[in-house]
């Protein structure tokens, strides 16, 4: 039988404040530059600055985040609306709290946050007032007001159709909001332990939802082989796991979106990182 493809639309989104980290914003300059024709058509979605409150100490940037995401949630909102498979690369892991929304306006959808960070925390748990720790926990309603109601008012994403998989670094109080939310977590160790397909079948059995968006941390694979992040924890996936991973998600759920966060090509070593980012853009954009 002949199924008609999705069409894929390419974003790039060059943030770094949510990180608090210089490097993050070449990252898309630097794809763009060596591999054009992978990332011709990308549409930058510009960071426009706003003026922001520097005795804020817990939400670094919130306003150019906001800011940003609302148009990143708009501009995603209408290829979704449009019938295409957004595909954004940052950027920080903050530019999520745009994409998910974007989506979720048009579409019941679950979540898998691959990452080695939980990305939940609040502007009372956080140690470093850096927003891209905290996207996951917005999404679902907790946290700062007005970055919980970017694009529309309210949760986007129920708790129990989000699965965390990779983690290998959790703060002492991000650990108990993600326990206290019921989100489902899946520890890098348990995967190394138990196998990947084992847990694979059991987020399959456990994410009970037709859509699924894929928001993909590179620091979730092992520094070894993705040195070019910000903050690289020790341990994690081989590039060869994460093409394992997305083809069986691709083939059990319709992948309605996809994130690629957090490449910062000044701690690459050799273009190493590029080059995964590169062949996972690819995979995305066409998936056998
Ligand atoms: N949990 C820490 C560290 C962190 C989160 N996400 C990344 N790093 N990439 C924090 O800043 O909240
Ligand atoms: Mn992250
Ligand atoms: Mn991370």
């Amino acid at each position: 039988i002949y199924t008609e493809k999705m069409k894929n639309q390419l974003f790039g989104v060059p943030m770094n404040l949510g990180a608090n980290k210089t490097g993050i914003e070449f990252g898309l300059e630097a794809l763009w530059d060596n591999y054009p024709d992978v990332f011709d058509e990308m549409e930058v979605i510009e960071i426009e600055r706003q003026k922001e409150d520097f005795s804020v100490q817990n939400l670094r940037y919130k306003n150019t985040i906001l800011d940003t995401c609302e148009r990143v949630a708009h501009t995603v909102n209408l290829a979704v609306k449009d019938g295409y498979r957004p595909i954004t690369i940052g950027g920080d892991h903050s530019i999520a709290i745009g994409t998910i929304a974007g989506v979720a306006k048009e579409k019941n959808i679950g979540v898998i946050w691959m990452d080695a960070h939980g990305d939940m925390n609040t502007q009372e748990s956080t140690l470093t007032g850096n927003i891209h720790g905290m996207p996951l926990a917005l999404l679902q309603g907790l946290g700062d007001k007005d970055l919980c109601n970017c694009f529309y008012d309210g949760p986007k994403i129920k708790s129990e159709n989000i699965v965390l998989f990779g983690v290998r670094d959790l703060d002492e109080q991000e650990r108990e909001i993600i326990n206290k939310s019921g989100v489902k977590v899946v520890f890098y160790d348990e995967i190394a332990q138990r196998g990947i397909d084992v847990v694979l079948d059991e987020v399959r059995e456990y994410l009970d939802v037709d859509n699924l968006h894929i928001s993909f941390d590179i620091d979730v694979l092992n520094p070894e082989y993705a040195p070019g992040v910000s903050l690289p924890v020790r341990g994690g996936f081989a590039p060869d796991d994460i093409f394992h991973s997305f083809k069986y998600l691709f083939k059990n759920y319709t992948i309605t979106s996809v994130d690629i966060v957090e490449f910062n090509p000044i701690y690459d070593k050799n273009s190493k990182t590029m080059e995964f980012v590169k062949e996972l853009t690819e995979y995305v954009k066409n998936p056998d």
